[in-house]
């Protein structure tokens, strides 16, 4: 059954644009994005279309993990500018009648918040019980073990960390220096809702991309995972420690504060396949977030026992298809929402992902994967230099050293001592890296490719200062893919974006709230699908060819249609990513078309 109307709802038609910091654009030339710089960049982010920005953390921070091991909810790391500089950003945003989301990251702090440095200090501390401590165990022999054989996100290591002083292991579930707060304990809560996101709701900020949003609940026995690498100790257990028994309260808490200011959320879920545990989430009656992130797609063809362990492209197209299925279905005759992304600050860049990056065919798989996006249903995320067909790093010219990640760096200097010198394993480390690491998405945006450091720090070039080379290397494409060269060119991966966002906001009731389905689901080159109206009708065909061959594709048949023998079908193009119009059948290698039945 299909909802007759779906509810409308301004955020559910917004384009929303992610920021990361660091990488975006740097005002003064010390070689990290900061504030102003994104201040700067605004217009040019009203220009793609966009309705909302959301700033990855930009609070106080040692950085262990960019940002997401924050030491201050309530202040903003240095190098990124001040509160002040924080509040010139909100008001600008709003003026140009954008919103603005904020990360809120609230599983763990940094080891050096004053919260954990309390509660590290002594086991009669008041706030001891504010992060989550445990007795070791010991095995036969005598040999102290952690509570549980759970594995930290990050590396191959346990998620406990012994404490010395006090004789305890803590959980952190990512870092050792981002240990989980207590959710039990109810004061604990207050003050995380008070100093994460009541203090930035009263400065006027729209919501918040939620981090980790299944992970506050843990099972209070905390069960050993089961064993899937017989050849460590620890294990990945994020089934287990994910959408825990109290999930639904917590959210509940939340929400009661974020309704009173009219907030919206996106909770990233991790570790949830069963759509029946995401609806919980994102159910419009069960008030607990507006949409999530699922992983369906980001996750395809990653290796099982730790996700680097893979090979490049390691999936189908019918495999890609039912990802996106999978994530499409979910407000198929319900009243849940949606997000549409490909990309976001831990995963590679999509071109290089998910189609094909070579020189020759990187322009048109980033339009490609444009209009694929611009036709699916839910809320759209684009993330900065997607907009421009950014790649992945390539291995020439860019080394190992330079990828600077927690995530990446511990796995390759683990290959590397696993492996010694076998030429061969480290060759695949660096592969698997070179195709799934967090890094690519964090390369320094080339604003300009003539200026100094793909005009990362231009604006502090022209003001004549000493500029330093940016934080991370840069891109060693910036002179091909950078924003200035696209701007004046009309056949650019950029205006092409452009057009595409357009697009889908004019015509909103098709490609946003419209249901979707796949045709052909196993056509190994060839991508189709509908967006259909209530009554199982299609008012949409999509067509993709995902090689990089010519392709043919025969023509929708009535019943793909979803309708009867006699009706007339005609079909109508309306956005291509080779332009001109054809009557149908034949595909340049990654050509892409949508057509309208019927208009
Ligand atoms: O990511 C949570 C998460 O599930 C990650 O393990 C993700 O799957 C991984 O980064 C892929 O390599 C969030 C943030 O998005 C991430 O940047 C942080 O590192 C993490 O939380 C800890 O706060």
């Amino acid at each position: 059954m299909t909802v007759i109307s779906r509810d409308k709802k301004w955020w559910k038609e917004a384009v929303v644009y992610q920021i990361y910091p660091a990488s975006f654009c740097d005002s003064n030339g010390d070689g990290v994005g900061d504030l102003p710089g994104i201040t700067s960049k605004l217009d040019y982010i009203a220009s793609l279309g966009v309705d909302v920005i959301w700033i990855c953390p930009m609070y106080d921070s040692p950085q262990v993990d960019m940002g997401y091991d924050i030491s201050n909810y309530e202040d903003i790391y240095a190098p990124y500018g001040t509160l002040q500089d924080m509040e010139t950003l909100i008001k600008e945003t709003h003026a140009r009648g954008m919103k603005m989301m904020l990360d809120l990251v609230i599983n763990h702090t940094s080891d050096q918040h004053a919260w954990f440095k309390e509660s590290r200090s002594s086991k009669e501390n008041p706030k001891r019980d504010w992060y989550i401590w445990k007795p070791a165990r010991y095995s036969e022999t005598g040999e102290r073990l952690p509570p549980n054989n759970w594995r930290s996100n990050f590396g191959v290591g346990s998620a406990w960390e012994w404490d010395e002083t006090t004789q305890e292991y803590y959980l952190h579930l990512f870092a050792t220096e981002q240990p989980d707060l207590n959710w039990e304990n109810p004061e604990t809560r207050d003050a995380i809702y008070q100093s994460s996101m009541e203090f930035w709701l009263k400065r006027g900020v729209d919501g918040f991309r939620v981090d980790t949003v299944n992970m506050y609940s843990k099972p209070q026995d905390y069960p050993d995972a089961p064993v899937v690498d017989p050849n460590t100790f620890a294990q990945p257990a994020g089934m287990i420690y994910c959408n825990g028994p109290r999930m639904h309260e917590f959210l509940g808490e939340m929400n009661d504060i974020l309704a009173k200011y009219g907030a919206i959320t996106v909770g990233e879920l991790p570790n949830t396949p069963d759509t029946g545990k995401v609806l919980q989430y994102v159910s419009a009656e069960a008030k607990q977030l507006d949409m999530v992130f699922q992983f369906d797609i980001t996750e395809l063809g990653l290796g099982t026992t730790h996700r680097f362990e893979t090979v490049p492209h390691n999936y189908t197209l019918p495999q890609f298809k039912g990802a996106i299925d999978a994530v499409q279905k979910l407000i198929r005759g319900t009243d849940a929402w949606i997000t549409v992304f490909f990309e976001n600050h831990d995963q590679p860049r999509s071109v290089s992902r998910l189609a094909n990056d070579s020189v020759e065919n990187r322009v048109a798989s980033a339009k490609l994967l444009a209009v694929l996006q611009a036709c699916l249903s839910g809320t759209q995320y684009v993330y900065q230099g997607q907009e421009i067909g950014c790649v992945n790093v390539p291995k020439e010219g860019y080394p190992p050293e330079n990828y600077l990640d927690i995530d990446s760096s511990l796995f390759y200097k683990m290959m590397v001592e696993r492996h010694g010198d076998n030429k061969e394993e480290i060759e695949k480390a660096f592969t698997a890296i070179q195709h799934l690491a967090r890094d690519h998405s964090r390369v320094p945006i080339a604003w300009n490719g003539n200026a100094k450091f793909g005009g990362f720090s231009e604006a502090a070039e022209n003001a004549g200062k000493e500029v330093k080379e940016p934080w991370m290397k840069t891109h060693p494409f910036s002179g091909e893919i950078n924003v200035a060269s696209q701007l004046t060119d009309k056949d650019s991966v950029l205006s092409f974006w452009k057009d595409a966002i357009k697009f889908r906001k004019e015509n909103a009731n098709i490609t946003v709230y419209a249901d979707y389905r796949t045709l052909r689901e196993n056509d190994q080159n060839v991508y189709t699908f509908v967006k259909e109206n209530a009554n199982g009708v299609a008012t949409a065909f999509v067509v993709l060819n995902f090689s990089t061959e010519p392709q043919s594709y025969a023509s929708p048949s009535n019943e793909e249609l979803g309708l009867s023998r006699s009706q007339d079908a005609k079909l109508a193009q309306v956005l291509s990513t080779h332009g001109g119009k054809s009557v149908g059948g034949a595909l340049a290698p990654l050509e892409g078309k949508v057509y309208f039945v019927n208009p």
